[in-house]
């Protein structure tokens, strides 16, 4: 099967627009924020089958999700729940950075239980994508996140998991030890050099002896190369670490691959590393090899960045090719 299914909670997004405090009349833009959607919309315009199942409220912005992830052509099981959306609020206190508040516990995305997933969909899947947040959401969002992985495995499905780990919804301590049992599972894991070394830290003695940071490119591309074989152990196939302007790392069944950076000025990093998966899953699903998966990774991610907001400016297929020269420079 070439499907992609996905599921997690999708939010608003409140977006102030431009940069300042949140203080005084300063417009906000009402967008959409959710890893497993922003993966989800990321495959879909890349040409992927995709199927996107959450919960939603009884609210506008329930309507908003469900509207704009159908004309995305993301198959779309936007359960109702009486419970409202949950919204999130970013703004920019400086160009450097982008701040987020949740508004979110009790939500309806966050109460997603075992028997809102399909077992047919999964089963019938080419590639179950999963993400670290789920977990983090509720009792229910953690056996459903397990329960659709087993179902997943026991089909032959390929499990694909993006760590995620999202310190303001859960401590490292109690993240760690569910995020290391999910990498246990997938087949297919992306994370971040530091939630990498978050997964590894309860098998190791001491993480930094592993990778230890590094500035320089070289370096830095080793270290990340280190941490995957180190997450590879643990028995996933395929590691990819994403270290954002840095570029990114595969080792495909004890093959290393590297992606390199695709230079952009940064505005929102905020969706990037989901755009950067769905790119990967999009070309997976389509046959490509893990240099391909990668590279399309890369320039998915990319676009991600250059705009504020998590998936409205997501490239469509024919618009990757636009990086290739200044890749060129960079290599
Ligand atoms: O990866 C981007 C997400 O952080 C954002 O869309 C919101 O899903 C989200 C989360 O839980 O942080």
């Amino acid at each position: 099967s070439r499907t992609l299914v996905t599921f997690g909670e999708t939010m608003g997004r409140l977006d102030a627009d431009g940069i300042g405090l949140l203080d005084g009349v300063r417009p906000l833009s009402l967008k959409l924020a959710g890893a497993e959607s922003n993966v989800a919309i990321a495959a879909a315009r890349l040409g992927a089958d995709v199927t996107w199942v959450g919960r939603v409220g009884p609210d506008g912005v329930g309507d908003l999700i469900e509207r704009r992830l159908r004309g995305e052509g993301v198959r779309t099981r936007a359960l109702r729940d009486a419970a409202f959306t949950g919204l999130m609020i970013s703004s920019r206190r400086t160009s450097a950075g982008v701040r987020v508040d949740y508004h979110r516990a009790g939500s309806a995305g966050s109460r997603l239980r075992p028997s809102d997933l399909p077992r047919d969909l999964i089963a019938g899947a080419g590639v179950l994508h999963v993400t670290g947040i789920t977990p983090a959401l509720s009792a229910g969002a953690r056996e459903a996140t397990f329960y659709a992985v087993e179902v997943a495995r026991a089909a032959g499905v390929t499990v694909s998991l993006d760590i995620n780990h999202r310190a303001k919804l859960w401590s490292a301590q109690e993240a760690a030890p569910v995020l290391r049992d999910l990498v246990r599972l997938a087949d297919l894991v992306f994370a971040g050099p530091e939630e990498a070394r978050l997964v590894l830290h309860p098998a190791t003695e001491d993480d930094r002896t592993v990778a230890p940071e590094a500035d320089n490119g070289a370096d830095r591309a080793r270290s990340s190369l280190a941490l995957a074989h180190a997450v590879a152990a643990l028995g996933p196939a395929t590691v990819v670490i994403k270290d954002g302007p840095r570029g990114a790392v595969a080792v495909v069944e004890g093959g290393e691959h590297l992606a390199p950076p695709v230079p952009v000025q940064a505005v929102d990093p905020v969706g990037a590393g989901d755009a950067f998966v769905g790119g990967y899953l999009a070309d997976l699903l389509a046959g490509a090899d893990p240099g391909q998966c990668l590279t399309t990774a890369a320039r998915t991610g990319a676009y991600a960045v250059t705009v504020p907001g998590d998936c409205e400016h997501l490239p469509y297929r024919h618009e990757l090719t636009a990086f290739a020269a200044a890749e060129d420079v960079a290599r």
